[in-house]
């Protein structure tokens, strides 16, 4: 039985295998288009046990250096790929056959999740190098939902370009296609602004957990981008306004109505602070800064927060996200805005992400997106990867305000049922969030997010009839081998035999 997460959408068995201690990586077509695929999947498919993966460049003429007979593993591009009637640009298809491995895809994209889904298929039945080997196997696979994210938060504790690398590689080992970055809160602005330089180095100093916090320059935001796009991974930016603003008011007094800074804040409490939408250094202030993010991302979004702001009329709520729907649009970008921007009118096509699991009537939200909005689901009791996952789990670490969310939580749900009555086709996709109140290193980042990342990406890519709790606990124990030898912490949920 194949191991894959996620699994994928067609799968046909068949009986043989091909050695794979050797393999010979060759991509055809898209030299211009993803120069960079051939040495990566070199390199990723080495990661395995037993396999030493090469690319032969056929631009520079160069022959294989892989000992013995390779095993060719060819990529290319080919419209008719993937699953019959799929339209996904991330469509792909994986053939392993006595003549090797051929993956094909309609773009780039679909060709890093072939192979991603081939590096998760060699086996090394007995530990020694020569017994690496690929089962024969054809794959016709694509995504359910165009959506697949995970938002890290960098206010509350700060993760460099280093940590957020290694975020992104194991993201994209699961298809995950979206990193949103939380990136100013109470406690941090963690963004160079180059019309607003002292937003960074005035309020970024400083970490919820202790640390001394830190912040993204531009060059930092530059190369995460481009880690990002070389596993098809985009990078929405946000800056949370008008609450979630204390960092901001503490380096500008002319956005408090006494014209007074804030204190710097190292607390946990949410809701406390605001913009004033009618202090004339407001609106100049959204503008540079959005205008600022807008211009360093690659991507089409932008991310406007509208979160938890508690002490606000609504009518003053919503010219906030008026305005800065505006000024995302006018700086080039596609705005996306928490749910309770879904109380305000919004511009057809902004993005709402549903989020919070209290009982409420979300009736805003589905006229919200009857009326043209579309819906990210990350109900927080499933994908709040910052929630414990049992009652004894390291106190430390995490929050429980959504309740434990164990693997199987993260797993066991079904997006068209989140949110009542909201139609099946607003919805764009499903994303992962993990909070960083509680959260001090990357090994607790990681302890977080894995397994259930990997719970997230099935439900977010996996079509419901191929999804199955028993055999996914299966494929997930194996995973812990990549992890193991990638060097990232995982927490070993007593729902799966290791
Ligand atoms: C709610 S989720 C928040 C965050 C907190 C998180 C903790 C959301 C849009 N707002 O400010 O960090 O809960 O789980």
């Amino acid at each position: 039985m194949l191991s894959v997460i996620p699994q994928p959408l067609q799968v046909e068995p068949g009986t043989g295998h091909v050695p794979a201690a050797a393999l010979e990586v060759t991509v055809l077509g898209i030299e211009h288009a993803a120069p960079w695929l051939g040495d990566l999947t070199a390199a990723l498919l080495s990661g395995v046990e037993g396999v030493t993966a090469t690319h032969d460049d056929l631009t520079s003429g160069g022959g294989s250096s892989a000992p013995g007979t390779p095993t060719p593993v060819v990529l290319r591009i080919d419209e008719q790929a993937g699953p019959e009637g799929s339209t996904s640009p991330e469509r792909y298809s994986l053939v392993v056959d006595d003549a090797g491995v051929t993956a094909t895809a309609a773009e780039p994209a679909g060709l890093f999740h072939a192979v991603q889904t081939l590096r998760q298929i060699l086996e090394t039945p007995d530990a020694g190098d020569a017994s690496a080997r690929a089962p024969h196997v054809v794959v016709h696979d694509a995504p359910r939902y165009p959506w697949r994210g995970l938002s890290v938060d960098l206010a509350r504790t700060f993760f460099g370009l280093d940590a957020l690398r290694a975020v992104i590689d194991v993201a994209a080992a699961y298809k995950l296609n979206v990193l949103h970055l939380h990136l100013t809160d109470d406690q941090g602005w963690r963004i160079e602004s180059p019309s607003r330089p002292e937003l960074a180095k005035l309020s970024s100093g400083s970490d919820t957990t202790g640390g001394k916090g830190g912040h993204l320059s531009l060059a930092d935001f530059r190369a995460l981008q481009d880690h990002a796009a070389e596993r098809f991974v985009r990078v929405v930016p946000e800056i949370d306004v008008p609450g979630h603003i204390n960092a901001a008011t503490h380096v500008y007094g002319d956005l408090m109505p006494d014209g007074v800074p804030t204190d710097a804040y190292t607390g946990t409490e949410v809701g406390f602070s605001r913009l004033t939408f009618d202090l004339p250094a407001t609106e100049p202030f959204l503008r540079d800064v959005f205008t600022d993010l807008a211009h360093a991302t690659d991507g089409e979004h932008v991310h406007l927060g509208g979160d938890e702001v508690l002490k606000m009329e609504p009518a003053e709520y919503a010219r906030f996200v008026e305005l800065c729907e505006r000024l995302v649009v006018e700086a080039g970008k596609k705005p996306v805005a928490w749910q309770e921007a879904a109380k305000a009118p919004l511009r057809p096509g902004t993005l709402v992400q549903y989020w919070d699991t209290h009982p409420m009537d979300l009736t805003y939200l589905v006229d919200a997106a009857k009326a043209g909005a579309r819906v990210i689901l990350s109900p927080a009791n499933r994908v709040y990867l910052d929630m414990r996952y049992t009652a004894d789990f390291d106190p430390a670490l995490g929050q429980d305000w959504a309740g434990l969310v164990e693997v199987r939580d993260a797993y066991d749900w079904e997006p068209e049922e989140v949110v009542p009555g909201l139609p099946a086709d607003t919805i764009e996709g499903v994303e992962a969030a993990v909070w960083t109140e509680n959260i001090p290193t990357l090994d607790a980042l990681f302890t977080m997010l894995l397994p259930r990342l990997s719970a997230a990406a099935e439900v977010a890519w996996t079509a419901p009839a191929r999804k199955d709790w028993d055999d996914y606990r299966r494929r997930v124990a194996r995973e812990a081998h990549a992890w193991r030898r990638a060097g990232v912490a995982f927490h070993a949920s007593e729902q799966v035999d290791w």
